[in-house]
């Protein structure tokens, strides 16, 4: 008998249940006891029908993904599906909860599928670099046609139970999953209802093997946005087969591509990724039995573009805001902007109008810190200086109730400076959000040096409640992402000082798959920032100076870097702007040469893997994934290519270390001279995953 498979007999049906904590995913164990059950229940006389369900959370999750790149071990699923479709007894999955990727392709293989209305059916192996391995690709488009099927492998979405009965995955939505399942195949049994096997039913498939056009367009649709990725084409290509070849040989030809996409590089990384996310969430070092505090309700100090985007965030994930501005003016106009904001993805189709009513009811607007009032934790996001926070708060720290977490969201400042200037350092974190805060994924989640546990564990829930992924960080300037991205910023500088063109290197970003490169990104903050502080500080830059000066200040002033067409935010190379870095040059006698992409994409990307060696070494991040967290959610950096410190295993330590020492020698640079931890796992062969604090 199995530990993860029971079966028990109600009369003459069997109910089979996976019990599999935390998410019944199809492990070895759950594999060879759902063969076992399913062989004797088929020889049983008693048994008429058998229902199929999962404990716990949810129906299934899918296969075990930490299962992948080892050796198989048998059963493999096909095993239990070719057992579930073949049963001369009705077989129905009763579905709650997920039945995602091989729980999906399990529940098509059963003869009828019944479903809570709020379950989530779908097959995201797309998002892990993957395509159905299992019969899904050819199974789905034979439930739902090859239109919505493309749709949902390409893009990974899943339905939820009321739009998968809609779309004819399901046969009914029922309010308990095991009564429900059971009650169907009772009246599947009284009815002689004949077994529905989707790999002999063509029905769905007609229309679009009559037009290609309605599989074709679909297919278009679903991969018009894929940046780099080799999974959702051949998601694309395997339902493909759905319409031209018989069942069986399209099954093996998705094995075989199943099989080279899981061994391929796009998928390792993607599934570290995965993992990643999930281990960034676990916060190093909290002693147990740490319980978050309350979060009611949140207060934002200021209404600007990253404050709206924050209380967005939390209103979307259904908490409610008082956003809180020093006066009437910006106050309103802030709220105007959110409102804006929601209309405007409601006229995209992203929100239903309800959605935005509910929303912006959510978000409150108040005049004066004193409102804070009952918040259980107040973010402050106001302009970016040390004098104006320790202004905050200290005003937070009267005005704020006993036990609120009192988050800044500075983006480079010392949380550690800012909590002084209240009497409870305890309760001060930073909440790094990323532009723009309603879209982006991450949260640094920065630890004081006097942040309480548990102020650490809500930070994390709340961030989580805005459907952020928090990584906590240590005080540093710039912290984990920034401070890379200064270290990007000065190689990439250094190079334009030698001649290398701004567009080269975002190209070479761009092709790398980072949504854009660094000078197109200076554009988009703006080159006066900078500007205002190299003055300030008495320093100069003399190519991004002449540009200020002749008022290109980046998008804003429709001129930066590049040229900007009115109403667009694509960057036109501008040969004014050649110009003036040739003139410059001159003026300052520095010699031009070329460098080629590979130079550059060395040149900006190794400096960011030794910086992060340094950001592990003192602790500022607690993993490897860590780092890769923040750079995939805070700045795009591409998903196949895992997160820089996942890039920097695959590329090699010992080439990394090679080639940082052999620029900071040809450039008398030592800010290039490779990190000791970094020598040091290079030098044994290892790797950043290997590495254990
Ligand atoms: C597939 O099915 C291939 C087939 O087509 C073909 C095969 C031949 N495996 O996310 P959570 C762990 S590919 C192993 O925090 P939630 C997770 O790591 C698969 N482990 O919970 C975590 O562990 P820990 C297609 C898994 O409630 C714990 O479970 N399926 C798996 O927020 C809790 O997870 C997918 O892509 C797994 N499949 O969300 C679905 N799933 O506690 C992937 C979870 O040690 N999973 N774990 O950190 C999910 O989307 C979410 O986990 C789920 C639950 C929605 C299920």
């Amino acid at each position: 008998m199995s530990d993860v498979i029971r079966t028990d007999l109600r009369g003459d049906i069997a109910i089979v249940r996976i019990d599999s904590p935390p998410v019944n995913a199809l492990g070895h164990a759950v594999r060879a006891g759902l063969a076992e059950a399913l062989g004797r229940l088929a020889s049983d006389d008693s048994v008429r029908a058998i229902v199929l369900v999962g404990e716990g959370r949810g129906f299934i999750s899918g296969a075990d993904i930490r299962e992948f790149g080892r050796p198989a071990q048998a059963p493999s699923l096909d095993v239990v599906i070719d057992a579930l479709e073949n049963s001369a007894k009705p077989v129905v999955a009763g579905i709650h909860g997920v039945a995602l990727g091989g729980g999906l392709e399990v529940a098509l293989a059963c003869h009828f599928r019944v479903s809570t209305a709020g379950a989530r059916l779908g097959l995201p192996e797309v998002t892990l670099g993957l395509l159905p391995g299992a019969g899904g690709t050819q199974r789905l488009p034979r439930a739902v046609g090859p239109a919505l099927a493309v749709k949902m492998i390409a893009g990974g979405a899943p339905l939820s139970g009321e739009q998968a009965l809609a779309a004819g995955l399901i046969d009914e939505v029922v309010a308990d999953p095991t009564a429900g399942a059971e009650a169907f195949a009772r009246r599947a049994l009284a009815e002689g209802r004949s077994l529905r096997r989707l790999r002999d039913d063509d029905s769905r498939l007609a229309a679009a093997r009559a037009d290609r056009s309605i599989f074709t367009d679909a297919a278009t649709a679903a991969t018009a946005r894929n940046r780099g990725l080799d999974a959702p084409r051949a998601c694309v290509e395997a339902v493909g087969w759905a319409l031209d070849l018989p069942f069986d040989e399209a099954l093996v030809k998705e094995r075989e591509a199943f099989q080279r996409l899981m061994k391929g590089d796009q998928s390792k990384a993607q599934r570290h990724v995965f993992f990643a996310e999930r281990e960034a969430a676990k916060i190093a070092g909290l002693p147990e039995g740490v319980r978050p505090r309350p979060l009611n309700r949140v207060a934002i100090i200021g209404a600007g573009t990253m404050g709206g985007g924050i209380a967005m965030a939390f209103a979307n994930g259904g908490v409610p805001v008082t956003l809180i501005e020093l006066s009437e003016a910006p106050l309103k106009r802030g709220l105007e902007v959110i409102r804006k904001n929601y209309e405007a993805s409601a006229a995209r189709g992203g929100l239903a109008a309800e959605a935005v009513e509910a929303r912006t009811k959510l978000i409150e607007g108040a005049v004066g810190i004193d409102k804070v009032g009952e918040a259980d934790l107040v973010i402050e996001a106001v302009f970016e200086t040390m004098a104006v926070k320790k202004e905050v708060f200290a005003q937070l720290d009267a005005a704020a109730k006993a036990g609120a977490v009192l988050a800044t969201n500075t983006s480079y400042l010392d949380v550690d400076e800012i909590a002084s200037a209240t009497s409870r350092p305890q309760d001060v974190v930073g909440m790094h959000f990323f532009s723009p805060a309603n879209v982006m994924k991450l949260c640094e989640i920065v630890r004081g040096a006097k942040t309480a546990p548990d102020v650490l564990a809500t930070a994390a829930v709340a961030a989580r409640k805005a459907a952020k992924a928090p990584v906590v960080v240590g005080v540093c300037f710039g912290f984990v992402g920034n401070r890379m991205l200064g270290v990007r910023g000065q190689q990439a500088s250094k190079l334009m000082y030698q001649g290398v063109a701004p567009q080269q290197m975002d190209g070479v970003l761009t092709g790398f798959g980072m949504p854009m490169g660094h000078f197109a990104m200076a554009d988009l903050a703006g080159l006066d920032v900078a500007w205002r502080s190299r003055q300030d500080h008495g320093e100069s830059a003399p190519i991004e100076d002449a540009l200020c000066e002749a008022g290109r200040l980046g998008q804003k002033t429709g001129k930066g870097f590049y040229q900007y067409a009115a109403g667009s935010r694509a960057p036109l190379v501008d040969p004014e702007v050649e110009t003036l870095i040739r003139q410059t040059m001159e003026r300052l006698g520095l010699p031009m040469r070329q460098a080629d992409d590979a130079e550059i994409l060395e040149r900006l990307v190794y400096p960011m893997i030794n910086e992060g060696a340094k950001i592990l070494e003192e602790g500022i991040a607690a993993r490897p994934g860590d780092i890769d967290v923040v750079w995939l959610f805070g700045y795009g950096w591409p998903v196949f290519r895992g997160g820089p410190m996942f890039y920097a295993d695959q590329v090699g330590l010992k080439t990394i270390v090679e080639r940082l020492a052999h620029y900071a020698a040809a450039d008398g640079d030592t800010s290039l001279e490779p990190a000791p931890l970094l020598a040091r796992l290079a030098d044994q062969g290892k790797t950043f995953a290997d590495w254990r604090p």
